[in-house]
C-alpha cells in the first residue's frame, strides 16, 4: 500500500520485503570496507546513530561541518561503489511516486542501537533540492516523526518497520524530521535489536 505523508512524501509500506535479507547482507560487506563511526557534529557532540556511505558521495560530518566527500575521512579512499540492487530499488520507489528522473548518487546508511535517536533537522546539504529523497527502513521498528517547514511545526508519528520505504519530493523535501529514540523492546529476527536505514540522494 502506498500511505500519502504530505504533498509529495509517500509511505510504501513493505516495498523492500522482498530484497531485505539482500540488502542486509550488503550492507555487511559496504561496512567491512567503510566501518560504521559515530560522527561529530559541528557543536562537537557525538551522533547516537553509526554510519557509513556507499555511492559516489557520502554524507559526513565533523566539528568544521555537514558535507558530501567522494572518500571516506577514516580511510582516505573512495567509498564503496553503490550496489546496482540498492540504484535500482530507489530508482523503482521514486518512480512508483512520480519521480521518474532519480539518480541516487549518495547512500548513507544509518545504524541505530537502542535509545539512538535522530533530533528534528532539515536535510539541506545537497546542491539540488529539486531530487526527491528515497529512504528504506530494515530491522527494528522506529518511530519516525515528520514535521513541516518549520522547526515549529508539530511533527506527525509514523511507525517505520522492516521492508518500508520513503519517498520525499516536492513541498515535503526540506520539511523537518527525525526518529524517536528506538525502544527498549523494538528487534527483528534479523538484526535482534539494531535497526538500519538507507538515505538515497542526489547531492548535485
Ligand atoms: C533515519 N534519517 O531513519 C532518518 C530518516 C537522515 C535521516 O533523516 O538525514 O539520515 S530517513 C528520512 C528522511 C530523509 C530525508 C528527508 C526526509 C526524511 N524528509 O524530508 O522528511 O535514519
Ligand atoms: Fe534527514
Amino acid at each position: 500500500e502506498r500511505h500519502c505523508l504530505a504533498d509529495g512524501a509517500w509511505l510504501l509500506k513493505g516495498f523492500a520485503l522482498v530484497q531485505a535479507e539482500d540488502l542486509l547482507a550488503t550492507i555487511a560487506e559496504i561496512s567491512a570496507q567503510a566501518p560504521f563511526r559515530h560522527l561529530l557534529t559541528p557543536g562537537g557532540q557525538r551522533m547516537s546513530a553509526a554510519m557509513s556511505n556507499c555511492g559516489r558521495y557520502g554524507w559526513t560530518s565533523d566539528r568544521l561541518g555537514y558535507r558530501y566527500s567522494e572518500t571516506d575521512p577514516l580511510s582516505g579512499a573512495r567509498w564503496p561503489a553503490m550496489p546496482e540492487s540498492f540504484r535500482a530499488l530507489a530508482v523503482n520507489a521514486a518512480a512508483s511516486c512520480g519521480y521518474p528522473d532519480f539518480e541516487p548518487e549518495a547512500c548513507l546508511i544509518n545504524r541505530y542501537v537502542t535509545g539512538a535517536r535522530m533530533a528534528l533537522h532539515q536535510d539541506r546539504d545537497e546542491a539540488d533540492f529539486s531530487a526527491p529523497i528515497v529512504s528504506v527502513s530494515l530491522g527494528a521498528p522506529i518511530r519516525f516523526l515528520f514535521g513541516g517547514p518549520q522547526r515549529g511545526n508539530k511533527p506527525a508519528s509514523w511507525l517505520l518497520e522492516h521492508g518500508d520505504v520513503v519517498v520525499w519530493g516536492g513541498p515535503s523535501r526540506l520539511f523537518f524530521h527525525g526518529v524517536a529514540p528506538l525502544g527498549q523492546r523494538a528487534a527483528h529476527p534479523l538484526t535482534g535489536a539494531l535497526r538500519y536505514n538507507l538515505t538515497f540522494r542526489k547531492v548535485g
